[in-house]
């Protein structure tokens, strides 16, 4: 063999070692199990089923987030800031020692549990999540972790001394509502160690982040779920910090916990649960897999006072129903101000929300997803996004919710005459409003699987008004 002949020879043996070991590291990551396994990994689909059922059926729950960051409220020295009420400290890059010092002017004599819970249950919310923990290290519950020799949380830091969290377990019982913790496991800007996104501002902050993990995270969870039985930890912003080996502790907590239900941002490569965008609802949801969009009212989900651009009610609404007609929940946000009060235009537009479900409900909870799927709009064929992909165009005229033998059509835009559907699935043997008491048959006209239900004039509720099909095969 000549120079040129060998040298060939030697490439193709390296592009051959190189691309089976590539498939070897591909395979290997593609089955890395995790070092301890979760739940999740284990549980049959019928134990899944079970353990989920609750969350499923709930549809819409209340995202409370509440901390330290509600006392300045989005403006620090004077200066309002841009971001989102409870990133202030990070994003005005505060001093450790002089955001500790906000608990001294932390004392939300208004909050009351019984009420928060009441608004929750007025709204037809069927589960709660508020904040434990935010990316500020500040304990909303009496912990005996944290910062030292003063530690960091609203029992033992501030004039109030009340436990918010355990005020709101009771309250949450005795209404009967499910109630779970968000926690941020990962960052924590005020604890040696913790993570912040961009990195550390202050001296005080630095330190291993396993050892912020042993002495904080960890003790803390274990604290929330020994004391306060929370039905999910809603974990928050993984970063690399949180290798597989480090979030498989935070597992071996959960896994003694097999009712828990907790999302998919624990870090680590554990999934679990729930998936979660955010502030958006994609275009066809999740399907076959639990998902959950998390919004805010207004543009910030901790108290800002200079946020006003809050979402109508008509637009809250309606995303509800879009969401539920894609299978998914709704966790929409409420920012409590630094006296412990839910400001009144959330308040008032989740009243209005409920008011629509006392009536409306059954089209929402334990419903299933669309029979029909094109009436939430379609891919643009003409306009593109920043990556070149097809922008998606929502409708939103109709939605429809399911359950065995039902089909629920929610109209917000009122037709002229009847309302067509080309593809029914099935036989429709009787058409009514579910807002009309007496369910008074409607007219239909069906032939194959196109139909026309004739309706009245006006709607029976301008936000939505449900037309309910009930059918058979
Ligand atoms: O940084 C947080 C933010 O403050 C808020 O808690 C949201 C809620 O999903 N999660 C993070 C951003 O993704």
């Amino acid at each position: 063999m000549d120079r040129m002949g060998s040298l060939r020879l030697a490439h193709l043996l390296l592009l051959i070692c190189f691309i089976t070991g590539c498939l070897r590291t591909v395979s290997l990551s593609a089955q890395q199990p995790h070092p301890v396994t979760s739940v999740q990994d284990t549980e049959t689909p019928a134990q899944r089923d079970a353990r989920m059922e609750w969350w499923r059926a709930a549809r819409f729950g209340m995202f409370i987030h509440w901390g330290l960051y509600a006392v300045p409220g989005g403006v620090w020295e004077g200066k309002p800031s841009n971001g989102a009420g409870e990133w202030l400290m990070h994003d005005d890059k505060i001093p450790v020692a002089d955001y500790q010092k906000l608990v001294s002017q932390f004392n939300p004599t208004q909050f009351n549990a019984h009420d928060w819970v009441a608004l929750a249950k007025a709204a037809g919310m069927k589960y709660i999540v508020i904040t434990s923990k935010h990316h500020d290290g500040f304990a909303m519950f009496d912990s005996q972790f944290g910062f030292k020799p003063n530690p960091f949380n609203i029992v033992s830091a501030t004039p109030f001394k009340r436990d918010p969290l355990k005020e709101l377990m009771v309250e949450a019982q005795k209404q009967g509502i499910k109630l779970g913790f968000y926690y941020s496991q990962d960052q924590d800007w005020t604890a040696p160690g913790g993570a912040a996104f961009g990195g550390h501002w202050d001296k005080a902050q630095d330190g291993d982040f396993a050892n912020y993990l042993h002495t904080k995270a960890i003790p803390q969870l274990t604290e929330l779920l020994t004391k306060y039985q929370p039905a999910i930890i809603w974990f928050d912003t993984p970063t690399a910090d949180m290798t597989p080996q480090l979030a498989s502790e935070i597992v071996t907590l959960t896994n003694k916990y097999p009712n828990l239900i907790w999302n998919n941002r624990l870090g680590g490569g554990y999934k679990g649960d729930t998936e979660t965008p955010e502030q958006q609802i994609p275009p066809k949801g999740f399907p076959g897999q639990d998902w959950e969009t998390c919004m805010t009212i207004n543009d910030t989900w901790g108290f800002k006072t200079n946020d006003t651009s809050f979402k109508s009610t008509e637009t809250l609404l309606h995303n509800l129903i879009d969401i539920a007609s894609k299978g998914g929940n709704y966790l929409l946000n409420v920012g409590p101000d630094a006296h412990g009060i839910i400001p009144p235009d959330e308040a008032d537009r989740l009243r209005a929300i409920g008011k629509w479900l006392d009536t409306n409900g059954e089209a929402i909870y334990g419903s299933g997803p669309t029979a029909f799927g094109d009436e939430d709009g379609a891919y643009s064929t003409t306009e593109k996004d920043k990556n070149g992909k097809p922008v998606w165009v929502s409708q939103w005229d109709w939605r429809s919710t399911t359950k065995p033998g039902k089909i629920y059509i929610e109209i917000f835009k009122w037709p002229n005459g009847a309302f067509h559907l080309d593809k029914v699935p099935g036989q429709i043997a009787d058409a009514y409003l579910l807002a009309d008491p007496a369910h008074k048959p409607l007219k239909i006209t069906q032939k194959g699987s196109v139909a026309d239900i004739n309706l009245p004039q006006q709607p029976l509720d301008p936000l939505a008004t449900v037309l309910v099909l009930e059918t058979s095969h």
